[in-house]
């Protein structure tokens, strides 16, 4: 089987997008990804896992609209399975297409397993986004860990679920990835017993330069942790921050990576009730 991909990259994040045909079947990508799962899931492991692949890729796998208006359906992937949207490789997927000359300058639809991303596609080729509704779902958990220290966690969804948490106080992030991998690996497992569905962690501190508002190391399903600034990450952090009135609606907040990258956000609200 012959399968042709190319590589995109966004704020550090690489995106592998599957341009191939691959006949799934379903009336929805959530019915589509189900289809993948059980008869192509050697097909994600092949692409993502090493040699051709590596576990900080995200895959992506293009299928035709559901609804002929839209571009084309998606479904995510990693080195341990599926994700519900992905902000860095929604870029990346648009800067495919449009670099594959299947996509102009303007608004485009994408469907992804969680519902409609609206993108638009600027003239000098940088890519905004309007990612599913996000929301938080609980406040201030109390995490207490091995070493006898306690954080609080926001569990908020953006796309994915993730618990988001400030560790500003502390000198953990000048401690190197591999520290701040054992220390969301651990932060998930605690929160897992009562938000099962959290499959992401996001440690925040103060970013690098006053010209942006946090920095954050955003831990993977995979245990790797996203180079980019994580966009379903920075939509569950807006989500947070609006459900304290700490950001305006329009107002943008600047969100820098582990490594430095930055993503623009802004938010609107859809539904005042899901404050939490
Ligand atoms: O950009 O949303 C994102 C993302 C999720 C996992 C890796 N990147």
């Amino acid at each position: 089987m012959h399968i042709r991909v190319i590589d995109s990259h966004t704020g550090g994040g690489t995106t592998r997008t599957i341009v191939s045909d691959v006949p799934l079947v379903g009336s929805s990508v959530a019915e589509r990804l189900t289809d993948m799962q059980n008869r192509f899931d050697d097909l994600r492991k092949a692409l993502i896992h090493e040699p051709r692949g590596s576990e900080v890729m995200v895959g992506a796998l293009l299928l035709p609209p559901i609804d002929p208006r839209n571009i084309a359906g998606v479904i995510f992937f990693n080195n341990v399975g599926y994700l519900g949207m992905c902000g860095h490789g929604t870029i990346g997927v648009v800067e495919t297409l449009r670099w594959l000359g299947k996509l102009q300058a303007g608004v485009h639809v994408l469907e992804t397993c969680v519902g409609e991303v609206q993108v638009l596609l600027h003239e000098d080729r940088r890519v905004t986004l309007d990612n599913v509704p996000s929301y938080r779902i609980a406040k201030d958990l109390s995490v207490t860990l091995s070493s006898g220290e306690t954080l609080l966690a926001d569990i908020a969804y953006g796309g994915n679920h993730f618990a988001l948490v400030d560790i500003s106080h502390t000198d953990s992030m000048s401690r190197g990835p591999n520290f701040l991998i054992q220390l969301s690996t651990e932060i998930l497992q605690l929160v897992r017993h009562s938000y099962p569905d959290v499959d992401h962690v996001e440690l925040f501190d103060r970013p690098s330069s006053p010209k942006w508002n946090s920095r954050s190391f955003v831990l993977c399903p995979g245990g790797q942790y996203d180079r980019s600034p994580c966009g379903t990450g920075t939509s569950a952090k807006l989500a947070c921050l609006a459900a304290d009135d700490k950001l305006s609606p329009g107002e943008i907040w600047h969100q820098e990576s582990y490594i430095g990258s930055v993503f623009e956000a802004s938010y609107q609200w859809v539904d005042k009730v899901s404050k939490s």
